[in-house]
């Protein structure tokens, strides 16, 4: 087993999932300000440190994603941010794009950016105990978009991203995300993440990339949010699973889904069922930002010195997550 298939293990095994607290200042701004929260450095530290801090950490979460300014972080305890999530058990990871911009020619669509400098910025981050890194691409779907264009060049920024992260000794999250806004069908979902997830991977095999080494970032298969459709967590899971067999190659050792704007307990569902029908030989599990964190955020904007009612919050949305990772959620579990 390769060191870098060792860490993936690691990270996803046995109900594991990801925590995505990468939020940039800018989200995360949008985030406090939405609980009237102002949005300085000590506050986004206070936060994050409060559930970091938490005790389902230890048994639920194999690895954290963190931005920029996190990484860098002391908490008021004294320990940096990595030592606190090492302490649980659980790899630190990095986000390391630096955003989505305007695609040069097709000009509603974007391109993320960030490979200049990547592989000194790379260093520095293993240094400071990355062991994961993260890139997403964004896709919006309407009847011209994705662009073959939007599709090619995300996907090869991706496989490029992922082989310098590689190289530096870190596993690379690959993902492409195909946003829900819009009003299109769960069946144009499909296809065209299907597209855009069959290109990411002739890139990363054309870049040499080493499969095994990497975990799969994707959305759900879903209708668009303001589509009439009406679409069952069963057809949300046979369709990602049908989507996932056919456009990932067999190497790929897991998926972590992003919850990509669904509520916490459509995200908690779909992951369960995704787990009950899973035939393939991929792990599948839980890479949530807002899944993980929205009611916690609520709680906490409340009285930000109660900790332990933050905690509590967020304890119960990551027990929940870890139990559909496995398949073993139920909506019974929610009220207990
Ligand atoms: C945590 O949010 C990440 C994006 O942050 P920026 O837009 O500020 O760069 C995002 O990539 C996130 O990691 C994934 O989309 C998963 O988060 P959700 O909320 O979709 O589960």
């Amino acid at each position: 087993m390769s060191e870098l298939n060792k860490i993936v293990l690691k990270i996803i095994s046995n109900g594991k999932g990801i925590l995505a607290a990468d939020e940039s200042n800018a989200t995360m701004t949008k985030r406090l300000e939405s609980v009237n929260v102002p949005s300085t450095p000590e506050n986004r530290l206070l936060f994050r440190e409060s559930i970091l801090s938490s005790e389902s950490m230890k048994e639920c979460i194999g690895g954290v994603i963190l931005y920029d300014e996190t990484i860098n972080q002391k908490t008021s305890f004294g320990k940096s941010i990595p030592d606190l999530i090492s302490s649980s058990g659980a790899l630190t990871g990095i986000k390391v794009d630096t955003g989505a911009k305007e695609l040069a020619n097709s000009s509603e669509e974007k391109i993320t950016e960030g490979l200049d400098g990547l592989r000194e910025r790379l260093k520095k981050y293993y240094k400071l105990g990355a062991r994961f890194a993260k890139w997403r691409g964004v896709y919006s779907i309407s009847e011209e978009y994705p662009s073959k264009l939007a599709i090619y060049s995300n996907a090869h920024a991706l496989a490029r991203y992922s082989a310098l992260v590689q190289e530096s000794r870190m596993v690379p999250i690959v993902e492409p995300e195909v946003l829900m806004d819009g009003d299109h069908s769960a069946d144009t979902c499909y296809k065209k993440t299907s597209e855009v997830i069959k290109k990411c991977f002739d890139e990363l095999i054309l870049h040499k990339v080493d499969l095994s080494g990497i975990i799969l970032k994707p959305n759900m298969i879903l209708a668009g949010n303001r589509s009439k459709d009406k679409v069952s967590s069963k057809e949300v899971s046979q369709k990602t699973l049908q989507c996932l067999k056919n456009s990932v190659p067999n190497e790929v050792p897991g998926v972590s889904f992003l919850s990509g704007g669904q509520s916490e307990i459509e995200a908690t569902e779909n992951l369960n069922l995704i787990n009950k029908n899973n035939k393939t030989k991929f792990i599948m599990t839980y890479s949530y930002g807002r899944a993980l964190q929205q009611s916690a955020l609520k709680i906490w904007s409340k009285n930000t010195k109660d900790i332990e009612a933050t905690q509590n919050i967020f304890n119960h949305r990551v027990k929940m997550c870890t139990l559909a990772a496995q398949g073993k959620w139920s909506y019974e579990l929610e009220n207990q």
